[in-house]
């Protein structure tokens, strides 16, 4: 044995003397094993069937009520010293905070079997992918891992060839929300989450592996872990482009990784391919630009909103080997959320009969887990292990007011300003208030596992290092009228934006220069075949007033990273204060 796998070893000996486990099973990640703990969990009520007519293959999960997000404020990064975590995270000391840890698993696992998930984050052969092993004592979550990232075996050989790998301890504990910490330590490479069994808390690859820890690491290799979706466009001619954008959580990610075109653009040959919803890692190439790999294999997608008009790639994976969490059901036991169909459902996420004072049938956050492989649009590409080239990045927020329909920045440095000072509407992604604006820069305020200055500097010397940079821009599909209304139809017509954000990284369009960014003339955003004829003036509107009390915002909330904002940052700023007079 290597001293690697003898090392793995020593560490599930000894976190299973810890917490007292029954058992210990290592995940090999075949399908009997999925099959397995499948049964195993119907057997239990983990797991619920759902009709196997329409649905075969696909279960429903009903998390505990108290345990249906992420739990921003019981999430720690834990640097040895406090600043490095920066104002942007919620930082314990790492002694006090292995203290902690270890008196909640003391023996936490007594009568349950501790899972061994090893993992690995992007393609198996990428140089640019990163293991993992997951310990945990919910058999959800490793059947979640299955689906959502490539486990079991192959990535146990992996480690062996690394020599390391990110160890992460999790434990769904007594779903105590006073008990629950999810805790990060990105100096030992290692990660700890008791109390919760949802999502982001416990699927420990994705956020908590996937960007607090890799970004930690991103910044001394050279390289970023971003909250973007990875999609392919093609034309008309059969050249494929590939764009990365970072959105906020429940802000648009997955239904842009997937989007159909509009009629009259799929009649052009127009395709879209999708790489990845969720997560990016960027790597600068030997050529100057920006390679993108997914680290993920699956999605973990927000169902409310998911239907035929609005996102149908999504809706065509789902009728098979899928799990669902938090949704409701029909009288017909499938599954069923808000925005689905016109069906009344008969039970709700919680299992009660469906009573609408009872608020909306699904839970606001409740989602899907489906290979990513069963999407329609996946790409060819999404296996590359040298990842896809990146020509433009996209910053885009939940804004009712202000920001544009599309907005392009002049250069690296203005977009690392537009990302560092994006702003949106909180969502019900995250346990908290709903609706609220807050600053999320570059979609990463939940994410970064290191002071926001320092991560600013980073992406500007990641500029430096890029010969023909993406060109960066920043969009908002989420413009209210005076009703409340959005005034873009959205979805697959974000297609149009995106034609005019290509055409600008060819230099086939020209755009209209004003004090905060480079912006579509009027008639450069096509509209052919759409039924109702948005307000393109209110949406490409700048309103300086209001601009200029964005960036005193932005100026002070800028302020709460000092001394680590850079200063070509702050420059930025004070050229498109002073050219907004
Ligand atoms: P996370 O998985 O939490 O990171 O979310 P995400 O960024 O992938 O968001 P997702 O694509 O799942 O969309 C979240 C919600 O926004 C869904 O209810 C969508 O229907 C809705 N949505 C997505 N794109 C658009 C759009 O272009 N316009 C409007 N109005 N709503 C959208
Ligand atoms: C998000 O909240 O951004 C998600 C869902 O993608 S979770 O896996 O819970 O982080
Ligand atoms: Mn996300």
């Amino acid at each position: 044995m290597t001293s690697t796998l003898a090392a793995l070893n020593e560490w599930v000996d000894q976190v299973s003397a810890h917490t007292r486990a029954s058992q210990v099973h290592w995940c090999d990640g075949s399908d009997a094993e999925y099959r397995r703990l499948v049964e195993q969990m119907l057997a239990s009520g983990d797991l619920l069937s759902l009709n196997p007519d329409t649905h075969p293959d696909c279960y429903l999960h009903r998390s505990d009520p108290n345990d249906v997000a992420r739990v921003e404020h019981l999430t720690f990064v834990c640097t040895a010293r406090k600043e490095d975590a920066g104002p942007n995270n919620h930082w314990m000391d790492p002694a006090e905070a292995h203290a902690l840890m270890n008196g909640l698993f003391a023996g936490c696992m007594e009568g349950r079997t501790l899972y061994v998930v090893p993992y690995c984050m992007g393609p198996i052969d990428s140089p640019l992918s990163r293991c993992g092993v997951e310990i945990t004592d919910s058999a959800y979550v490793a059947v979640n891992m299955r689906l959502m990232t490539r486990m079991g075996q192959a990535a146990l050989e992996r480690i062996e060839r690394d020599g390391h790998f990110v160890k992460g301890l999790h434990s769904t504990g007594d779903l105590d929300p006073d008990r629950r910490y999810i805790m990060h330590f990105p100096e030992e490479l290692s990660i700890q989450s008791f109390g919760s069994g949802y999502g982001g808390n416990a699927l420990l690859g994705k956020k908590c592996h996937a960007l607090r820890i890799a970004s930690f690491q991103a910044r001394s290799e050279g390289w970023l872990a971003e909250h973007m979706l990875i999609v392919g466009i093609e034309n008309p001619e059969g050249e494929v482009r590939y764009i990365a954008a970072a959105f906020p959580s429940a802000c648009g990610k997955t239904n842009l990784a997937m989007l159909i075109p509009p009629e009259a653009y799929r009649e052009q040959g127009w395709k879209v391919w999708t790489v990845g919803d969720d997560i990016c890692w960027l790597h600068p190439g030997e050529d100057g630009r920006l390679y993108a790999i997914n680290p993920e294999a699956g999605f973990f997608g927000v169902a409310p909103g998911t239907g035929d008009k609005t996102n149908p790639n999504a809706l065509a994976m789902l009728d098979r080997e899928a799990i669902f969490t938090n949704v409701a059901t029909t009288e017909d036991n499938q599954p069923w959320w808000e925005g689905l169909d016109d069906r009344t459902p008969a039970t709700d996420w919680r299992g009660r009969d469906f009573d609408p004072r009872n608020g909306p049938a699904a839970h606001p956050n409740s989602r899907f887990t489906v290979s990513i492989k069963r999407c329609p649009s996946y790409s060819d590409q999404a296996e590359n292990a040298a990842g896809v080239p990146i020509d433009a990045i996209i910053f885009g927020g939940r804004r009712a007011t202000l920001a544009p329909l599309v907005m392009e920045a002049r250069d690296w440095k203005h977009g690392v300003l537009v990302g560092g000072a994006m702003a949106s509407e909180t969502t019900a992604a995250a346990i908290g208030q709903v609706g609220v604006v807050r600053r999320d820069p570059m979609a990463m305020k939940p994410f970064c596992g290191y002071h926001f200055g320092d991560y600013w500097a980073h992406w500007l010397s990641i500029g430096n290092k890029l010969t023909r940079p993406p060109k960066i821009f920043q969009v908002n599909w989420f413009r209210r009228d005076a009703e409340g209304r959005f005034i873009w139809p959205g979805f697959g017509d974000n297609l149009r934006v995106l034609e005019w954000v290509l055409a600008r990284c060819r230099d086939q369009v020209g755009a209209r220069e004003t004090a905060v960014g480079l912006l579509p003339e009027a008639g450069d955003i096509n509209l052919d075949g759409l039924a109702q004829v948005p307000d393109l003036d209110s949406l490409l509107a700048v309103d300086e007033a209001g601009w200029r009390e964005e960036m005193a915002a932005i100026d002070g909330f800028l302020k709460d990273f000092e001394p680590r904002v850079p200063a070509l940052m702050k420059a930025e700023l004070e050229r498109v204060r002073a050219a907004l007079g």
